[in-house]
Order: C-alpha cells, then structure tokens, then sequence
C-alpha cells in the first residue's frame, strides 16, 4: 500500500499499541499530524500547550505502562522545552520515544530556521537525556527506525529515545509495512549467582532490601512480595519509587530517599546485608553517597539491576546480578529458604520504625499556623480510591505526601506513584492530567506554589479532552525548599525565593476547573469530597505558613539553628 511516510510513522505506532501521543504540533511535522486525522479512531493525538507539559505526560504515561510514553514536537524551539521530559525519562528509567519534526534535508547544516544539532543537544550518554538520538532520512526504513526505538526504550535499563524526521523525509511516497510489535527483553541472572545471595542470607543477621528503579510489572512486584515473605525480609523502596513494596504489609520499612525516616537511616546503616533490587543507588537513595558508603559499602550489598553498566558504576558490591526485575523477582521467589531466620525481631523493629514514622501522635510535629498537614493526608488517605494515581513535582510540599501516605503496591495491580526522581519540578500537573486522560482513574496531585505555575497552563489541556485531575496547592508565597536551603546557608538573608502569586482560584476556574480555597484544616475534607463528586477538575489551594516547611521542622527553627552554628 502507498502512503506518505508519516502515515507509516502513525500505523507503526499504532502497531507498538500506542493509544495516545501527546504533543505541541508544529509545520514540520504536517505529514504525520495527518496520519494522525488519518487514524483517529484507533489513536488520539493530544494537544499539549508546552513542550514541556507534553513531555511529562508522555513521560507519565510510560511509567503506568511500562511501554514508551510517545511525544511529538517540533525543532528547535520545541524539542527544547520538551527536553526536561527527556531528562526525567533518563533519570526515572522511564521508557518514553520523542520524535521531533526537523528541518528539510535541503535547508541542513546551515543553521536553517530553528535548526538544532539534536544528537549533540540530547546526549546521548550514560549521563545524559537519551539513550539514542538517530534521523530518519529514508521513509522506507521508518518501521525499522520506530521498532529500535521502542526496543531500545524499553530494553535494559528503561529510558528515553529521540528520533528526528526531516520534513521533507515525512512527504514522500512509501510502500513499507509496520514491523512487529516489540516487547522487552529478560535478562535472567546465573544460577551461580542466586545460590551465592542465598549463601550471603544464609550468614546474614540484619538483611534489608531495597527495592525500586524502572521496569517493574504488577507480576514482578507479587514476586517481590513472595520472596519477602518466604525470607521475612525488611523491604524499603527507593526514592519516589514508594509504590513498588505495598506500605500496608507488615514488612515494609519505609523508603530511602530525601527526607528518610531517622530512625530507617540507622537501619540502612546497621544492616550487615544491603539487597539493592532495581534502584540504581544514586544520590537520593544513598544520603548522597553517605548513608551508604561510597564507593565501598560497609555494609555487604548485592545490587540487582538491568543494565550492566550500573553494576559497578559506583559501588563495588558484594555481588553484582544483571537482570531485569521480571526475571530476577521470579528467580527470586523460588530460592529455597530455611524455616526459620534469625532476622525477625530486627524485620519486625523495621515496620515497628515505619509506623512510628506516619502515626501524627508519634511524630512529635508541632506546627504553626491552622493547617495540620498530617491529617491532610491522612483524609486524603481515607477518601481516594485505592488505585488512585499520586503526582507531584519538586519542591518540600511532596515531602508530606512521601512521608504520611501509604500507598497499595504495584503487586495489587496498578502503579499509584508518578514522582520525578530527577527533582523536576512542574511534573506533578501534566503528570496527573496525563494519567487521567490514559486510564481514567482518580488522578490527585500535590504542588506547591512555584511548582504549580510551571506546567498550570495544562489545565487547559485537561479541560480540552474532558480529564479530570485533583490538584492539592500549598501555596505558602515561595520558592519554599530555596529559601530552606537559604536559612540553613545564610540565616535571614531572603533573595530570590519571594513568590507574589495570582489568585489561583480564579486562574483555575479561567481554566475550566472548579476551586476551593482552605485555610483550616476542618475544611479540607468537605472540599476534597466535593472534588471527588465534581465532574470536573478542581484545584485545592491550601494557604500554608512558610515557616511549615518540612515534616520534621519549622523553617525559623533552621534559621535558629544556623544562626547560633555561625556564632
Ligand atoms: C525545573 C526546576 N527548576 C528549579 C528547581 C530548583 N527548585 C527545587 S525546589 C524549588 C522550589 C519549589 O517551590 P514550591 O513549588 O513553591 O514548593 P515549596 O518548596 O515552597 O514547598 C526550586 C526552585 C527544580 N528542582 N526544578
């Protein structure tokens, strides 16, 4: 069949079972933005209103999925904004294809109208944005160029792929077919290797694992499960990765990353055996390389990963197994355990900290003003469904939400977390509207008020196409975690990180979306419940001191502390 090749783009996506493609069009893509009319009943193309909005919810959607998020946008201007995207993608090991309409073959090398060196711009590299930046210039090879794409998103360590098409490469006439669908490769560790990590637990007093990093299924988290059981092994996920190890079970002990339980920390650094079971130990899961000792633990650490250049690329572990976390969970919950271990008390003790950690009479928090954060989420906690999806971007607002909810594990079926690892702030908005429109389940969003305008124009986007997001906004007039690090580092000096806000009640509704505002704490749960009933989205300013600025302090308290450092 002869077609113009971004038609064939659209029909290999389709073929790859993408649904949704999000995006910002531009005139050098025409052709596929056709394929996309051209298809419209078996493929939406959504309309982003930045680049970097659409990015996100690409991004988003390859980590509920598991299969490559898809984004669309044009050269220079465009593939620029997207590329916080990208480094999300990267960082999160998210599996994600952005394609970028370029410049026409005849215009290249002259720095042509928004032209741009993409595979200097992109990376790509071990540290970079993406795992493969390569240019279509022959339409006939487009079936070939999609499927590595996807198969190299997917493949290994998951991540981000940019494939350029050349407008003039977009028009011409093609007779090739799509090529199969493609799926992710296994890698299974060495029989060698699993009966050494049994010899190691065998000799283990105070194992503890930790579990995360990109490429878990609902099956491979069950397997996870069933291995924790048959071990009675301690498990805590990794940094925003809070969904993979269900917060309910009654071995779970919490999670790694910024802001860490104390009392988790002193177990990360008493355990005699670390088991790193997909997380890729970077600075926010280790204590920036201190709670676990860089680059030689102290204590023993089996690091499991599905990319054979992380094993080692910081830490020499103990014993190093590449695989992916579906083959490694499954391997995992067969290796034959004793029937008793010397560990319970200490896997107990874990949860026991856990607990302690969420329950409100036990956190010791006092905080100023008329918001108890706490019990927010705590009524959050009660009222949404139990495969709700959580979104947030950057800033210390997440960090009630990482600590004081407790999420139902992937084992249970869906992903709940869409965090950036990265610290990308605007993601939680797009991130949330973009899980809306692809699965239609509850989508609830935490933000703060710096955070909230860096993507708010998506709103626009989610009333477009009917999805609805909940938005939590903290809007404590400042660049807060800023201004944290400013009175830990220059007690009372405030530069930069002062915020005069619109009236973001009325901005949401400009929007399409309904909007509370909350000021004591009584009031948010009425709120909350008539966001769950509305049949559209709704933004929840909450008002918030800024001397509420972390779970475990308040923000005159650090400059306090400083203060008296400095004297
Ligand atoms: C895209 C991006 N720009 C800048 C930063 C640096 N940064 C981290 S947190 C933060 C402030 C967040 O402010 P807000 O959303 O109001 O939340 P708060 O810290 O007050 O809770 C900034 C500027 C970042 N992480 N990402």
């Amino acid at each position: 069949m002869t077609r113009i090749a971004g038609h064939l783009l659209v029909e290999c996506l389709i073929v790859q079972g993408v649904t949704h493609a999000f995006g910002v069009p531009g005139e050098s893509y025409l052709a596929v933005l056709d394929g996309f009319h051209a298809h419209a009943d078996r493929i939406r193309f959504i309309t982003n209103r930045q680049e970097g909005g659409a990015a996100f919810m690409a991004e988003a959607h390859g980590k509920l999925s598991g299969r490559p998020g898809v984004c669309f946008v044009t050269r220079g201007p465009g593939a620029t904004n997207a590329s916080i995207g990208l480094h999300t993608a990267f960082q999160d090991s998210t599996p994600m294809v952005l394609f970028v309409g370029d410049v026409a073959s005849e215009a290249r090398d002259r720095e042509a109208f928004q032209e741009v060196d993409y595979a200097a711009f992109f990376g790509p590299s071990t540290k970079g944005m993406a795992k493969r930046v390569e240019r279509i210039d022959d339409a006939r090879r487009i079936p070939e160029y999609v499927a590595r794409a996807f198969t190299t998103a997917m493949n290994g360590r998951p991540g981000p792929v940019v494939l350029v098409l050349p407008e003039d490469m977009l028009t011409q006439a093609v007779d090739a077919e799509p090529l199969p669908r493609v799926e992710p490769v296994q890698a299974w560790s060495d029989p060698g290797a699993l009966r050494e990590l049994r010899t190691l637990l065998l000799a283990s007093e105070r194992p503890l694992v930790v579990a995360g990093g990109g490429g878990w299924t609902p099956q491979s988290a069950a397997a996870l499960q069933r291995f924790a059981e048959n071990w009675q092994l301690p498990v805590a996920n990794a940094f925003r990765f809070q969904d993979t190890f269900d917060n309910h079970h009654a071995l779970y002990a919490g999670d790694v990353g910024l802001g860490i339980n104390p009392a988790l920390a002193r177990r990360v650094r008493e355990s005699d055996l670390l088991i790193a079971l997909g997380p890729r130990l970077g600075e926010a899961t280790t204590g920036g390389y201190t709670l676990v000792e860089a680059p030689v633990p102290a204590q023993k650490l089996v690091h499991i990963h599905a990319s054979a250049e992380e094993l080692g690329r910081v830490y020499q572990p103990t014993l190093a197994i590449h695989a992916t976390m579906n083959a490694a969970a499954r391997s995992l919950e067969v290796l034959t355990a004793p029937p008793s271990v010397p560990w319970s008390a200490w896997a107990q003790a874990c949860h026991a900290d856990y607990l302690a950690n969420i329950e409100v009479a036990n956190g010791g928090i006092t905080l100023p003003g008329t918001i108890d954060m706490p019990a927010i989420i705590h009524t959050l906690q009660r009222h949404l469904p139990a495969d709700a999806v959580l979104t947030n971007g950057a800033g210390n607002f997440a960090s009630w939400l990482h600590r004081f909810f407790r999420h139902h594990g992937l084992a249970k079926g869906h992903k709940t977390q869409l965090a950036p690892t990265n610290g990308a702030m605007g993601y939680g908005v797009p991130a949330g509207i973009g899980a809306a429109i692809v699965s239609g389940r509850t989508a609830f969003t935490i933000a703060g008020d710096g955070d909230f305008l860096m993507n708010g124009q998506e709103l626009a986007t989610a009333t477009q196409y009917g999805a609805k997001s909940i938005v939590l906004l903290l809007n404590n007039g400042s660049f807060g975690t800023i201004r944290m690090h400013q009175e830990r580092e220059y007690p009372a000096h405030v530069s930069g990180s002062g915020l005069a806000n619109p009236d973001f009640c009325a901005l949401a509704r400009a929007y399409g979306y309904a909007a509370e505002r909350v000021t004591h704490t009584a009031e948010f749960e009425p709120a909350l419940q008539r966001a769950l009933a509305a049949p559209v989205g709704t933004v929840i300013e909450v008002l918030l001191d800024v001397d509420v600025i972390t779970t475990r302090g308040t923000l005159s308290a650090i400059r306090q502390a400083a203060q008296r450092a400095a004297m």
